[in-house]
């Protein structure tokens, strides 16, 4: 990976469709929804617009002197079915924009996003194409991949929202989790996103 001071590091956001990528990107960056802390002062660049019903890469960049990043927003992984190519298209915005197209070797963060009202998860509920990008991406440094849970809010039950977690970890995303994957809880407020990309940028700043 290229030291991230020359330039702005890149958090890549997966997930299937409608896992929440956008409206986490959205809740840090848009004006009308103004992020809470720190990021309340960034200047959010749009590169690409982002848009609901994602398919195409979207950018933002958060833009501080302590924790500049590029949040970038993708189409779902679950939907490359011959027509689309979502792994083409993010590898496409990386050699566009910086000539290189290595997703595993260039990003700086994954995201994954998985709704925690999926409850009948399939066996293998990550593509294996994303998956073996992801086996690469943690070989290098499993603390840079975190599976964000969305739609918290949406289970009010603790003990159960605890359970579903719990079964998430253990059991879905191990492979990971074991290794030391990052694991966060969001419920569309800007001040989960928040949390999240806090834990971004004090990584980064070590
Ligand atoms: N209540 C609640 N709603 C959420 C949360 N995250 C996302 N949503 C809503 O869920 C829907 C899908 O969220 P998006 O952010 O568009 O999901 P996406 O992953 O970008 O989906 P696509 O781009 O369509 O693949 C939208 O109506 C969001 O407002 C959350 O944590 N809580
Ligand atoms: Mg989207």
């Amino acid at each position: 990976m290229p030291p991230a001071a020359k330039r702005n590091p890149i958090i890549l956001c997966l997930g299937v469709s409608g896992s929440g990528r956008t409206k986490f990107i959205d809740s840090v960056s848009s004006k009308d929804k103004a992020a809470v802390g720190f990021f309340k002062k960034m200047k959010v660049t749009i590169y690409q617009a982002l848009r609901p019903d994602t398919t195409a890469v979207g950018a933002v960049t958060l833009t501080s002197k302590e924790s500049p990043m590029i949040l970038l927003d993708t189409p779902g992984v679950d939907l490359n079915d011959g027509v689309n190519d979502v792994k083409g298209d993010v590898q496409k915005w990386l050699k566009d924009n910086y000539k290189q197209e290595k997703i595993e070797d260039y990003v700086d963060f994954i995201l994954y996003f998985h709704r925690i009202t999926d409850n009948r998860v399939q066996a293998e509920p990550i593509p294996f194409d994303w998956r073996n990008t992801l086996d690469k991406f943690a070989a290098r440094d499993p603390s840079r991949l975190i599976f964000v849970t969305t739609m918290c809010d949406k289970m009010r039950d603790e003990a159960k929202r605890q359970k579903v977690q719990d079964t998430l970890k253990t059991c879905y995303f191990q492979r990971w989790i074991e290794k030391g994957a990052g694991f966060e809880a969001c419920d569309g407020t800007s001040e989960a996103a928040s949390n999240v990309l806090r834990i971004i940028s004090s990584a980064l700043t070590i």
